[in-house]
């Protein structure tokens, strides 16, 4: 009754913003990402007699509250599906910052999904354990999958139809790269979670957002499956400027940019400007990704290296699917 699995981070190049059913994450939109090599989070679960209660520790730090909360109903789904009643041991760990937009509870909830379902025998297809990762945290049912893949939004009441399939393997464009830039390790305050909300309550631009969306779909899909970094680059650095204006213009307004998110945005532009060809794009929180081509990628990634706004960058390429693995973390 005990499993440990590992779960790459994935950015999303055609944004997920937005509840239809907060219970059972369903979101207005269908999103797009690319599963990140680099970042990614280990989980083992254990389920035993022993446990009087869940138990939870994030980075070997214990964790209460509303953390615990969200990741004790998760295991309540799968006890359920299991049909068993047994506590847990949970310990997880990632190798970046959590809750700062890199994507910390896709990674996490993702290998927490498929960690217990094994523990508890379940052995579930992907769509599965997407669907299950979903409803721990929307962007985690993405993160089932490597290469590149699309959150389908579905219709369906229930959300059996709400999951994630993969656009293209791993292997399907080696040359694609997105450099991570990690400006500040602070956690951000303002969980993405209760920015939706308040997004789809109170901003005028949210009805546009969601016109525009499913044109962005179409050229990030045809960007990725023939290879175009301009097509897919372009609309995906459009695509977050218009989800973060649609923040910006909440009541009260959320601004996720810090000033040193401005001055790499301004230094990708310039880069352009230098017939560098990248992108950028920017989730709940400071940090810049930027995309481009392994040709010019060690330069960019030294360029941002070395400016003082900027504590630490991943190169990375697109990771692989989650899975399991032997090494335990108890
Ligand atoms: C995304 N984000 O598509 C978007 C872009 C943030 C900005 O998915 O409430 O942590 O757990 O479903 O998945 C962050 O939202 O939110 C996110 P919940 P989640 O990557």
């Amino acid at each position: 009754m005990k499993a440990t699995a590992t779960a790459n981070s994935n950015i999303a190049l055609v944004k997920y913003w937005g509840k239809r059913n907060e219970e059972l994450i369903l979101p207005y939109n269908s999103s797009i990402s690319m599963t990140l090599d680099k970042l990614y989070t280990t989980t083992t679960v254990e389920f035993s007699k022993k446990y009087s209660k869940d138990e939870l520790t994030i980075d070997a730090e214990k964790i209460s509250g509303e953390e615990l909360e969200r990741v004790e109903k998760q295991l309540n789904l799968i006890r359920r599906a299991a049909k068993v009643s047994e506590k847990a041991k949970i310990a997880s760990a990632s190798n970046f910052p959590k809750a700062a937009g890199l994507a910390s509870s896709a990674s996490a909830f993702a290998a927490l999904t498929l960690a217990a379902t094994k523990a508890l025998d379940l052995h579930l297809p992907k769509k599965e354990l997407s669907i299950i990762a979903r409803q721990g945290s929307g962007s985690a049912c993405r993160s089932i999958y490597g290469g590149f893949v699309e959150w389908q939004k579905g219709t369906l009441e229930n959300g059996e139809d709400s999951y994630a399939r993969q656009v293209a393997p791993q292997n399907h464009w080696p040359e694609l790269c997105m450099i991570v830039n990690v400006l500040t390790p602070k956690q951000k305050k303002i969980k993405s979670r209760a920015g939706m909300a308040q997004t789809i309550a109170t901003s005028p631009l949210y009805k546009a957002w969601l016109e525009t969306v499913e044109s962005d779909l179409e050229k990030v899909r045809s960007g990725i499956l023939e290879k175009k970094l301009s097509l897919l680059g372009q609309t995906a650095e459009m695509n977050a400027l218009k989800m973060h204006s649609t923040m910006i213009t909440t009541e009260p307004h959320i601004i996720y940019w810090e000033p040193e998110t401005i001055v790499l945005m301004k230094e990708v532009m310039q880069l352009r400007e230098e017939a560098t060809e990248c992108y950028f794009t920017i989730d709940g929180g400071p940090q810049v990704k930027v995309l481009c081509l392994e040709r010019d990628a060690k330069k960019i990634e030294k360029r941002f290296s070395e400016m003082k706004e900027v504590q630490k960058t991943f190169l990375c390429k697109a990771g692989g699917d989650a899975k399991l693995i032997d090494r335990e973390l108890f």
